[in-house]
């Protein structure tokens, strides 16, 4: 393994920043002592209509699971968003938009966006939708995502964002899987110049009479000015039905446990499941966590670069960063557009204070070298952030050194969109981190790793992540089926919600989160993590990506196998071959040395750019006749190369 790492908090930033080290460990204490007393003054960062007495009120027990937070309190989560702020800022900027083509953005202010959500919620209302109503979101990155979340939010709707990359099928299922009445769309997307018909997916879709049986209404944006296919009896351009929309529309009371949105997520097995978070602890959650972690303060530029369609652009593109006030940066491009150098140019000209990506995107950049933002300014920026898989040491070196210049603190959060918030991080202040570690947990939250049995493992130890009692932000349950999310997440270890991932503690007290426990070998009895391999095998100079999955051994139980993308300038031959499985050897020991090593000019991804692994796991198994549903990753192409020169042939 690479040498372990420490980065000391700075001094000056812990002396500014919301929470040094003594603070953290306060609050952290007090948080498992009391939960009530601790969220209960928490609770009070939002505005309640009417106030809450109990603070929590939760069950892991298999038997009966039921989590509720700040039960019989009253609030909105647009009122939160919007009109709490209108009095002190309300001129400030709200939301800056930065548009795929570099000379469109656009500034909107609180009262601006107050007044536009006020619009569509009344349009929407005189279109029948109402409260506990389902809405479904397919939309680009422009600023009506926002405007629609918060119009249904501010009716007590309930928002479903399906990604705008998922195609027509996927679509359908969500629709009908939500009982969706009413679709917001846009006529196109533009990303990295490219234009994606969505309205036409939705046409689509709802070719699907199980679809078309909910949804009879479809409100579109018009972002270009091209021709488009239109249903009198069912399409309604945004524009028109805002326009004569009047802008005063009150936020609807909703308790505290009415749900705000659903978010579907793939399960390993099965169709996706429709999470369901509540309004109350949802919104303290990610809005405290917004604060705390990014270390978000007055005036702040705040960038993440994910998408309104993850539960990432939920979170922290939109109700935390609102909820707290602040300007948060909404992109609609991509890394690579027009050229490598975009998110320096976007940091440089908003002059960004905290940015927040995906590894991904941070190992793409590290692929074109140390140049590759150009002569960006990027002196504003503050903190950097890294979320939705683990991220390898070199890579966090690398955005250490190359974006954040050796100055800002890096805070690697590990979260899902079952958990509705970021559960273990840095704080910036606080936190000394280690390249690889998502470190300790935040406020509220008590991992703990257990073997198979169940058995909770002390010490510097490696295991399945659990949490042992909840936290505001918690998904309550899989919409229209609380069966399957008391199955899926509480019946495996009893009395603990299941993670489905992987951890290892160290002497520290630190969480190294491995990967998906699904994807933890076994090689001659010794278990490994995926996620060490390919790191070991990504810090290599010759290779871009790595993907690692085990397949069938008659002697070792599991043999390893590599997939290999090598960086531009590198040829694949045996040699190369060798030397990895040398490097590997030398990185972390003989028991982890590749047996295959299959050279893949692509891997397979998702449209969020997580590696499907089910299908690399499928194809190394040498069994590709049950590759199940490829229809959704980025590139579907990619699965037949390498299926054409798979290395386990029986
Ligand atoms: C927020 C988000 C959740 C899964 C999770 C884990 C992986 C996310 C991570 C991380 C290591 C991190 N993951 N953040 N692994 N370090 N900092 O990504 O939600 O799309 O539901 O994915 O992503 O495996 O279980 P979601």
């Amino acid at each position: 393994m690479s040498e372990m790492k420490r980065y000391p908090v700075d001094p000056e930033f812990a002396a500014k920043a919301h929470i040094d080290n003594a603070k953290y460990l306060a609050m952290y204490e007090q948080s498992i002592k009391d939960p009530d007393a601790f969220w209960g003054e928490h609770g009070k960062r939002l505005d309640w209509f009417g106030p809450y007495s109990r603070v929590k009120h939760t069950s892991f027990d298999p038997h009966n699971v039921d989590i509720r937070w700040f039960e019989d309190g009253t609030l909105n989560a647009a009122y939160n968003c919007l009109d709490r702020h209108l009095e002190q800022r309300g001129d400030q900027v709200a939301i800056i938009w930065e548009g795929d083509d570099p000379s469109e953005s656009e500034k909107i202010s609180y009262r601006d966006l107050h007044e536009r959500v006020c619009r569509l919620a009344n349009a929407l209302k005189a279109e029948g939708v109402e409260k506990g109503d389902v809405v479904t979101l397919y939309m680009p990155m422009i600023p009506e995502a926002a405007v629609a979340m918060l119009a249904c939010a501010r009716l007590g709707a309930v928002h479903s964002v399906v990604f705008g990359g998922f195609s027509p099928e996927a679509l359908a299922n969500r629709i009908e899987g939500a009982a969706s009445r009413l679709v917001i769309t846009s006529d196109y997307s533009r990303r990295g110049g490219k234009v994606v018909p969505l309205k036409a997916n939705v046409d689509e879709a709802l070719a699907d009479p199980a679809a078309a049986r909910y949804c009879k209404k479809v409100v579109v944006v018009k972002r270009t000015d091209d021709e488009l296919a239109w249903h009198d009896h069912r399409d309604l351009w945004y524009h028109e039905i805002t326009v004569k929309a009047s802008i005063e529309c009150p936020a609807e009371e909703l308790n505290a446990e009415d749900p705000l949105f659903i978010l579907y997520t793939s399960g390993s097995t099965g169709k996706p499941k429709g999470l369901e978070h509540t309004t109350g602890g949802y919104l303290v959650y990610a809005s405290m966590t917004h604060e705390y972690v990014f270390d978000y303060r007055e005036g702040d530029i705040y960038w993440c670069t994910a998408d309104v369609g993850w539960v990432t652009g939920h979170s922290y593109i939109v109700y935390g960063p609102l909820a707290n006030g602040a300007t948060t940066l909404m992109f609609e491009g991509v890394p690579s557009y027009p050229d490598n150098s975009r998110f320096g140019r976007v940091i440089e000209k908003h002059r960004v204070n905290q940015f927040y990506t995906a590894p991904t995107a941070i190992r793409a950049l590290m692929q074109q070298g140390e140049e590759v933002l150009g002569d960006a300014d990027l002196s504003s920026l503050r903190l950097l952030g890294s979320v939705g898989e683990p991220i390898n040491p070199e890579a966090w070196e690398w955005y250490h050194r190359v974006v954040g210049q050796g100055r800002c603190p890096i805070v690697d959060t590990w979260w899902q969109t079952e958990t509705g918030g970021i559960m273990i991080t840095p704080l910036p202040g606080a936190t000394a981190t280690k390249p690889g570690s998502a470190t300790r947990p935040f406020f509220g939250v008590q991992p703990a790793l257990v073997d198979k049995q169940g058995n909770e493992l002390e010490g510097a130890v490696e295991g399945n992540l659990v949490i042992k009692d909840s936290w505001p932000g918690q998904s309550r349950s899989i919409w229209g089926d609380h069966e399957r999310f008391v199955q899926t997440y509480f019946s495996t270890f009893k009395g603990y919600y299941t993670t489905g991932d992987g951890a290892r503690r160290d002497e520290e007290g630190y969480y190294w989160i491995t990967g998906r426990v699904d994807d933890v070998l076994n090689v001659s009895g010794h278990r490994m993590g995926t996620a060490e391999i390919e790191s070991a095998l990504v810090a290599h100079p010759a290779v871009a990506e790595a993907a690692v999955v085990g397949y069938p051994h008659s002697v070792k139980g599991q043999g390893i196998y590599v997939y290999v993308t090598l960086q531009a300038g590198f040829e694949q031959s045996d040699e190369l071959m060798k030397a990895l499985r040398h490097w590997v050897r030398r990185e972390i020991g003989p028991i982890a040395s590749p047996d295959l090593i299959q050279f893949a000019p692509g891997m397979p991804k998702t449209r969020s750019g997580k590696i499907m692994r089910r299908i690399l796991r499928k194809i190394a198994e040498d069994d590709f006749s049950s590759l199940g549903d490829t229809s959704t990753l980025a590139d579907p192409s990619v699965v037949d190369d390498l299926i054409a020169k798979r290395l386990n042939r029986w």
